[in-house]
């Protein structure tokens, strides 16, 4: 087949909402969009560990910390799946991987903040995992299958990440003046990051018209961020906690809640790597990685063995 006729079959396949698979023909460029996004959303994962993995040896009870040592694998497992589906584009997991640790490849900004007391855990489960579901239920009708199907499964478990965040929350709320100021405060530090974790306005946005075009975004970057703000300020009154933004009004006419300006030139200092806690994460994540050589020898010495016992019998 011509490359017009494998583009029109492609296209066709966009068109009519089929997946397309590891091994069907794709555009380059849609391939390389893929391993940047998938790329970036795997390394969000296990970046995203970090903040919460820091109240795992102070977790107030025992339950708690049980929960948090299984929501923090759990993210490491989302890492695991969307490297494997990056994988199926044809890069190699240690090729993105060293991209994350020399800064060519992003992770989301909401990991470059600090969790300074436990009500941080819970308001980045509820908050910050409620702001990854709505953006990732969309993705699980991304064109892509291999993503489309990891995203499946991972939405099943941030929902229920989303859900110990609240409760926990709703335990601060219920608490005495010094717990609900914690939440409070802690509310107001993850509110606006937590905003950007849907990326720049529509207009700011380069990616987003393309990556729409080819089905893996359903939503625009404002629409999945408005469809937060619309589902989480109830969520907030119910707790009589405040939103640090006084412009934050419910607009009859619309039937969508309006809010204020996001601090953009925050957004993108913290892309650049100027944000409170960017040094730590990666320096984290190197250090891992180079205390981790051992393990990866090892197991590659062990699967050329089982390959050679293979080949021998
Ligand atoms: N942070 O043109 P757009 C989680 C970059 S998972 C950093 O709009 P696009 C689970 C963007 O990459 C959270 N960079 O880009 C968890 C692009 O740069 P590039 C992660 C950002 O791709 C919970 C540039 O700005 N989720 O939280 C951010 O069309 C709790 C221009 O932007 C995903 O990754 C940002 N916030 O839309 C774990 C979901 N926003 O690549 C532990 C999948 C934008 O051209 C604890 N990804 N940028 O150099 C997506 O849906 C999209 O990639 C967007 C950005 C919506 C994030």
């Amino acid at each position: 087949m011509t490359t017009n006729s494998l583009q029109a079959h492609f296209d066709a396949k966009i068109a009519a909402d089929l997946s397309i698979e590891a091994k069907d023909w794709m555009p380059d460029a849609y391939r390389q969009n893929l391993i940047r996004q998938i790329g970036q959303h795997a390394h969000s994962e296990i970046v995203g560990m970090l903040p919460e993995a820091n109240w795992i040896t102070r977790a107030p009870t025992l339950r708690r910390k049980a929960v948090l040592l299984a929501k923090v694998q759990d993210e490491a497992g989302h890492g695991l799946y969307l490297y494997s589906a990056a994988e199926t584009l044809g890069c190699t997991r240690q090729d993105i991987y060293q991209k994350l640790l020399n800064g060519k490849m992003k992770y989301s900004s909401i990991f470059n903040y600090p969790t300074l007391n436990w009500a941080d855990v819970g308001v980045i489960g509820w908050l910050v995992d409620g702001a990854a579901i709505i953006n990732q239920v969309a993705l699980c009708r991304a064109s892509y299958g291999p993503y489309a199907r990891a995203m499946v499964k991972i939405c099943k478990e941030e929902s229920f990440h989303q859900r110990q965040g609240y409760e926990a929350v709703m335990v601060l709320a219920a608490g005495n003046d010094a717990q609900r100021a914690m939440l409070q405060d802690a509310i107001n530090r993850f509110w606006w990051p937590t905003l950007m974790m849907f990326g720049p306005n529509d207009s700011d946005s380069p990616n987003s018209a393309q990556s729409m075009a080819w089905k893996i975004k359903r939503f625009s970057n404002d629409e999945l961020r408005q469809k937060f703000i619309d589902s989480t300020v109830p969520q907030l009154e119910a707790l009589s906690m405040t939103a640090p933004d006084p412009e934050l009004i419910w607009d009859e006419t619309t039937g969508h809640y309006r809010f204020g300006e996001i601090d953009w030139d925050e957004f993108y200092q913290v892309l650049k790597g100027q944000g409170i806690c960017n040094h730590e994460r990666l320096e984290t994540r190197r250090r891992a990685w180079e205390t981790g050589s051992w393990v990866r020898e090892a197991a590659s010495v062990h699967a050329k063995k089982m390959a050679a016992r293979k080949n021998a019998a």
